[in-house]
């Protein structure tokens, strides 16, 4: 197996889901052994900390908006840190809430770009956080860094302008099943590759992602995963404020994370939304980890020995 070099990067970022405590985040990975398992398999393990950020002026037209300041103070530091931390082998963003990815996914980008290497991302989520600052009624800034990263208009003046946008035809969903009309909207006729949890039922996991993954293979590209907490069904993944019944099995979150291994591709991941005041005796942060170590090779058995047919 390559060894790799792992960076970890704690991005606590607390405002902007539905209930406070993804500050917590960073510590609860590191309390379940994340670096360790990742020295296991052989990987050298850079911990670089957790990042910080100060609140800017910032001011929207939404009323609904919540923390506004808060987050448009995170996305610029996220952006400049996940830049520099692209030039590890594998940075990984230990989370805090999905509003994180507003500033990793752009920041990881730049750095792709300059490599001449397309962006592609992996979104593994109940919700496709596809929401721009006048839609969403919720006002939670998780539900918008989609929309933001793909480089759709609606976030100026708060968020900084992209210098690498991703072409949302480099984008793919698994595991939706809670859409709100406006992100419907957005996502109806785009060319963004949608298997919500319907479709992972009736195909399996497997040929959808594999699908994707030879397009990032044939277009010689870095591909970002973005792993939100609820898509794993609630059962085995509580930890996490915005719970959806009827996602991701244990089995299939790992068949998953083996074959994103397999491919090779995988250039960065953020780990988000997980709330440690709502676990049971960690066990949503140890299921975390334990996907992290599959993404990075951990497995049962050997292809070889694994019988064939
Ligand atoms: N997440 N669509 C809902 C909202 O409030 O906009 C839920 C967002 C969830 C955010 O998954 O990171
Ligand atoms: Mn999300
Ligand atoms: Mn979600
Ligand atoms: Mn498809």
């Amino acid at each position: 197996m390559t060894r790799k070099t792992c960076c970890l990067i704690g991005a606590p970022v607390d405002e902007g889901a539905v209930q406070r405590g993804c500050v917590m985040g960073p510590d609860a990975y590191r309390t379940a052994g994340l670096a360790e398992q990742l020295r296991d398999l052989g990987h050298l393990v850079e911990d670089r900390g957790n990042l910080s950020a100060a609140p800017r002026p910032a001011s929207h037209p939404n009323a609904a908006l919540k923390n506004l300041p808060e987050i448009a103070g995170w996305v610029p530091v996220l952006e400049q840190a996940a830049y520099e931390a692209a030039a590890c082998d594998m940075p990984i963003f230990l989370g805090g809430n999905h509003a994180l990815s507003a500033g990793t996914v752009p920041g990881v980008a730049r750095r792709s770009a300059e490599r001449g290497q397309p962006q592609f991302v992996l979104w593994l989520d109940a919700h496709p956080d596809l929401h721009t600052l006048a839609s969403t009624r919720s006002g939670n800034l998780h539900g918008t860094p989609l929309r933001y990263l793909i480089g759709d208009p609606g976030f100026e003046d708060v968020f900084p302008p992209i210098t690498a946008p991703v072409p949302e035809a480099h984008v793919c969903f698994m595991g939706l099943r809670s859409v709100d009309p406006a992100e419907q909207a957005r996502l109806h006729g785009s060319g963004m590759a949608v298997h919500d949890m319907r479709a992972l039922d009736e195909r399996g996991v497997s040929a959808p992602l594999l699908a994707f993954l030879d397009r990032v293979k044939q277009a010689g590209g870095a591909l970002h995963v973005s792993l939100d907490v609820d898509f794993l069904d609630p059962a085995i993944a509580p930890a996490v404020g915005t719970t959806v019944p009827g996602g991701a099995t244990f089995r299939e979150a790992h068949l998953i994370m083996e074959l994103l291994h397999e491919s090779g591709l995988v250039t960065s991941l953020d780990l988000v939304e997980l709330n440690p005041f709502l676990d049971d005796r960690g066990r949503t942060a140890l299921l975390m980890v334990d996907l992290c170590a599959s993404l990075l090779g951990r497995k049962v058995l050997d292809r070889q020995t694994r019988s064939a047919a």
